[in-house]
C-alpha cells in the first residue's frame, strides 16, 4: 500500500559532540548513523525510539523532538517517515552492541563522507536546535536525487 514505514532516529548531542554509531549489519552497514529502527505494532514512536536507543547503544535519555524526514525511493514501494529525536544527556554508558559501535564526533567533525547523503542537509538544523521537516528522494536506494526542506508545520 501507500502507508509510510515509520522509523526512529536518536542523536545524542552534548553541545560540543554528537554520539553516533557505526552500523555493523543490515540496512546502512558501514555508515555512521544515530540510533533507531522500525516502530513495532502497539508501541508509540517515542517508545520505539527509547527501545532502539537501549538495544543499540545501551543507554536511555529524555528525548526531544528534533524533526521529521520523509524518504521516497524509486526501488521501494513504501516511503519512510523517520522521526528524529535529540537528547543533551543520557543514563548509562554507551556500549558496542551486535548492531552498532558508538563513537563521539565533535560538531565540526561529523563524518558526512561515511553517512547517508541526506545527513549533510539536515544535521545543521539539528545542531542549532531548529526543528526541521524534509523530503528526500533516492534513486537505487542510496543516491540522493532531490530534496526539499519544508517550513515548520503550523500545528
Ligand atoms: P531490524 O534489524 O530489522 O530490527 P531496525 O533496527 O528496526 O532493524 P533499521 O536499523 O533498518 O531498523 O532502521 C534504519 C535506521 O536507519 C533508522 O534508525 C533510521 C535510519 N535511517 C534510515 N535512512 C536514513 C537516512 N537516509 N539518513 C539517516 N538515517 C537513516 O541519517
Ligand atoms: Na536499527
Ligand atoms: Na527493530
Amino acid at each position: 500500500g501507500t502507508h509510510r514505514k515509520l522509523l526512529t532516529l536518536v542523536v545524542i548531542n552534548d553541545g560540543a559532540r554528537v554520539l553516533l554509531g557505526l552500523k555493523k549489519r543490515g540496512f546502512g552497514a558501514g555508515f555512521y548513523n544515530g540510533f533507531g529502527g522500525k516502530v513495532d505494532p502497539g508501541e508509540t514512536i517515542e517508545e520505539a525510539a527509547q527501545r532502539e536507543l537501549q538495544e543499540e547503544a545501551c543507554i536511555t535519555a529524555e528525548l526531544k523532538d528534533a524533526g521529521v524526514l520523509v524518504f521516497v525511493f524509486d526501488d521501494q514501494p513504501q516511503p519512510w517517515e523517520v522521526h528524529v529525536f535529540t537528547a543533551s544527556s543520557y543514563v548509562g554508558e554507551p556500549a558496542e552492541t551486535d548492531e552498532m559501535r558508538p563513537q563521539w564526533f565533535t560538531h565540526t567533525d561529523v563524518p558526512f563522507d561515511s553517512m547517508w547523503a541526506d545527513d549533510l542537509i539536515w544535521y545543521p538544523y539539528l545542531l542549532r536546535h531548529e526543528y526541521f521537516r524534509g523530503v528526500f528522494a533516492f534513486r537505487q536506494t542510496t543516491k540522493l536525487a532531490w530534496h526539499t526542506m519544508l517550513p515548520p508545520s503550523p500545528d
